[in-house]
C-alpha cells in the first residue's frame, strides 16, 4: 500500500509503542500523527518539546524512549531555538528521538544557518531521509541507535514528509536493542585487583540506571563490601539509606574519593564536568573502568584496567568472579559500614540541623527536609533545578529508588526541572511529581505553564524563593563570583503566587517554618485531580552545599 513518509513515520511509532510525541508547531510530520491518533503534547517552545521527551526518556531509563518534533528545515526558527534542548540532552547522553523538517533538495543554499553540519554537533546520530522508501530503513537505524550502546540523541530530518513510498515493501518490525558483554579475562584482571585493594571505592554512574542494573550493583557493593557514591546523574542507582551508601556529594564523599586506592567505575564517563567529581590524585590509584563506551577508556585518566560492556552484565560478571573465587563468602575485610555511617553522620551533620530549622526567612533546607517528610520517597519524583537546588539536594536529598530523583546536567540548562516533572508525570501517573526551583528556573518555565493547565498534569512547583541568585551574589559567604548580576525582584517585591495563581495553578506563598508541611500536603492533595501547584517558599539565601573534588582549576 502506498502510504507518505509523514504517515509511515507515525505507525512505525505506534509499532515502536510511543506512546505520544511532545512538539511545538510546526513540523510537516505532525497532520500525520494527528491522523494516525498519536497524542502530542503540544509545549510553548521547542526547547521544552526536545526536554519533555528527552526527561522521559531519562525517567524510563530509556525503555520508553521520548520523542520530539519541531519545525526544521529551510525555515529552521524551531531547530534553532531546539538547539539547546538537543545540547542538553546530547552533553548527558540522553536517547531521545528527535523529528524535524529537512531543507529539501535544492534548498541547501537558501539559509545561513546549515542544518545538517548543526544536527550532527548534537546527535549520536543524524538522519537525513533523502528518498521515501527508506522510512522503515532510516527508522530502524534510529531505534537501534536508540536502544543500543551508549545512550544519545538521534535526530531525523524529513525533507519531504507528502513524498509516498509503498509500505509493504519493507515491512517495519520493532527494534529490540542488543546489549554486549565483556570479556571474561578483563572481568578476572578487573577481580584480581579489586579483591586486592585496601580501600576499594565504587563509583557508579547513570549507565547502571541505563542498564536497570541497580539491583545487581547493590549485590556487587554487598559481596565485596564495598562503599559506594553515584554521580549525580546516577543518584538513585544505589539506595541512599543503604549501609554502604557514602553519598553524591560533601566532605564524606570527598573524603572517600581521597582514600580509596582503588575506583571501581561502573556505568560513568569518567569526565568531571562542571558538576560531578573528578578523581584526586588518580596517578596513586588503580582505576577500573567498566563501560558500554571505549570512547570513555583512558579519556582524562589512565584506565588500569577497562571492563567493556553493558552495566548489567558486567555487574553480574563480576559478582559471578568474586563469588567463585571466595567460595560465595565475597570479600570481609573491616567494618565498612560502619565507617561510611560515621563519615556521613559527621560530615550531613550540618545540614541535618538546618533541615529542621525555624529561622525566617525560612532556611531552603528546612523545605528540602519537609519535602522529604511529606513524600512517600518510594512512590515520588523529585528534581532540581540549575542553581542551588541542584547543589543542596544533591547534597542531602535522599533518593531510595532509581529515578525517585532526576539529577541531570553535566551542564545544566535552567528550566529543565519542569520538563523533568512534566515527563515523570507521563510516566508514573501515580506517583508526586516535584520540580523544586529558584527564580532563574521559574524565569525559564514561565510561558510553558499553561500546558500543565491544559493537559492537566498535576504536578508542583516548589520555589526557593530568595531574590536573586545566591550562589552568584556577595553575602555572608564573601563577595561572590557574580556580584553585579544577581538580584532580581524578590519575594519583597513580587508575589509570584499571585502572578501564577491568576494562571490557575492552585498557589501558596509560606514565610513561616510550621506551614511548610501543611502547604506541600495541600499542594500533592490538588495535584492528585490534575491541578497543578505552585508553592512559593520564602528563604534566605543559604548558599552552603557539598563540593565536588579532583577537578582541575576552574
Ligand atoms: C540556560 C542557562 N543559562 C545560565 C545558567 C547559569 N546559571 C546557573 S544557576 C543560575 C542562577 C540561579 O539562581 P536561582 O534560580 O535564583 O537559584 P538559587 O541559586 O538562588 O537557589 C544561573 C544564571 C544556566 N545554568 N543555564
Ligand atoms: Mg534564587
Amino acid at each position: 500500500m502506498t502510504i507518505d513518509v509523514a504517515t509511515g513515520i507515525s505507525r512505525i511509532l505506534k509499532q515502536e509503542g510511543v506512546g505520544w510525541v511532545s512538539t511545538f508547531p510546526v513540523c510537516r510530520v505532525n497532520n500525520a500523527l494527528g491522523r494516525e491518533g498519536v497524542p502530542m503534547l503540544m509545549m510553548r517552545d521547542d526547547r521544552y518539546a526536545v526536554a519533555v521527551a528527552d526527561a522521559f526518556s531519562r525517567i524510563t531509563a530509556g525503555s520508553r524512549i521520548g520523542v520530539c518534533t519541531f519545525q526544521g528545515g529551510v525555515n529552521a526558527a524551531g531547530m534553532q531555538y531546539a538547539y539547546a534542548g538537543m545540547a542538553q540532552a546530547y552533553e548527558d547522553g540522553s536517547p531521545v528521538l528527535c523529528i524535524t523538517d529537512g531543507v529539501p533538495a535544492g534548498s541547501s543554499g537558501n539559509s545561513q544557518y546549515d542544518v545538517a553540519s548543526a544536527m550532527k554537533t548534537v546527535s549520536k546520530w543524524f538522519g537525513y531521509l533523502d528518498k521515501p522508501e527508506r522510512t522503515p530503513e532510516l527508522m530502524r537505524r534510529a531505534f537501534t541507535m536508540l536502544r543500543s550502546g551508549r545512550p544519545g540523541p538521534v535526530i531525523l530530518a524529513i525533507p519531504n514528509a507528502t513524498a509516498t513510498y509503498d509500505e509493504t515493501a519493507d515491512p517495519y518490525r520493532p527494534v529490540k536493542g542488543w546489549k554486549s558483554a565483556p570479556d571474561p579475562a578483563d572481568v578476572r584482571a578487573a577481580v584480581d585487583q579489586l579483591l586486592g585493594a585496601r580501600n576499594p571505592l565504587i563509583y557508579a554512574g547513570e549507565g547502571v540506571i541505563y542498564a536497570g542494573a541497580s539491583e545487581d550493583l547493590k549485590a556487587l557493593a554487598e559481596l565485596v563490601n564495598v562503599p559506594v557514591i553515584t554521580t549525580l546523574k546516577a543518584k538513585g542507582a544505589f539506595p541512599e539509606n543503604h549501609p554502604l551508601f557514602v553519598g553524591v556529594r560533601g566532605d564524606q564523599v570527598a573524603h572517600y574519593l581521597n582514600k580509596s586506592d582503588l575506583i571501581l567505575a561502573i556505568g560513568s564517563s569518567l569526565s568531571p564536568g562542571r558538576f560531578s567529581h573528578g578523581i584526586p590524585d588518580p596517578a596513586k590509584k588503580t582505576i577500573i573502568h567498566c563501560n558500554v563506551d571505549e570512547l570513555h577508556i583512558n579519556k582524562m585518566y589512565p584506565t588500569a584496567h577497562a571492563v567493556i560492556g553493558d552495566a548489567r552484565l558486567t555487574l553480574q560478571a563480576l559478582r559471578q568472579e568474586v563469588s567463585d573465587r571466595t567460595s560465595g563468602a565475597g570479600r570481609t575485610a573491616g567494618n565498612v559500614a560502619a565507617e561510611v555511617r560515621a563519615a556521613r553522620h559527621e560530615a550531613l551533620a550540618r545540614y541535618r540541623q538546618v533541615m529542621v530549622s525555624d529561622e525566617k526567612p525560612i532556611n531552603p533546607y528546612r523545605v528540602y527536609g519537609d519535602l522529604m517528610e511529606v513524600l512517600d520517597l518510594r512512590n515520588s519524583f523529585v528534581t532540581h533545578e540549575s542553581g542551588n537546588t541542584r547543589d543542596q539536594l544533591s547534597t542531602v536529598f535522599d533518593t531510595l529508588i532509581p529515578r525517585g530523583f532526576l539529577g541531570w546536567g553535566n551542564v545544566s540548562t535552567l528550566g529543565f526541572s519542569l520538563a523533568a516533572a512534566i515527563a515523570a508525570k507521563k510516566a508514573f501517573p501515580g506517583r508526586a511529581s516535584v520540580a523544586v526551583t529558584g527564580e532563574a528556573g521559574l524565569g525559564y518555565m514561565l510561558g510553558n505553564l499553561e500546558v500543565l493547565l491544559r493537559e492537566k498534569l498535576g504536578i508542583t512547583v516548589v520555589h526557593i524563593s530568595n531574590g536573586g541568585f545566591a550562589g552568584y551574589g556577595p553575602g555572608f559567604w564573601g563577595p561572590g563570583h557574580d556580584p553585579f548580576t544577581h538580584r532580581v525582584l524578590g519575594p519583597d517585591e513580587v508575589d509570584m503566587s499571585k502572578v501564577i495563581g491568576a494562571l490557575g495553578f492552585h498557589t501558596e506563598r509560606v514565610s513561616e517554618p510550621a506551614e511548610i508541611i501543611p502547604a506541600l500536603r495541600r499542594a500533592l492533595d490538588v495535584n492528585t485531580s490534575g491541578r497543578p501547584a505552585y508553592i512559593e517558599f520564602v528563604c534566605c539565601q543559604y548558599p552552603v552545599y557539598g563540593q565536588w573534588v579532583g577537578r582541575s582549576a576552574e
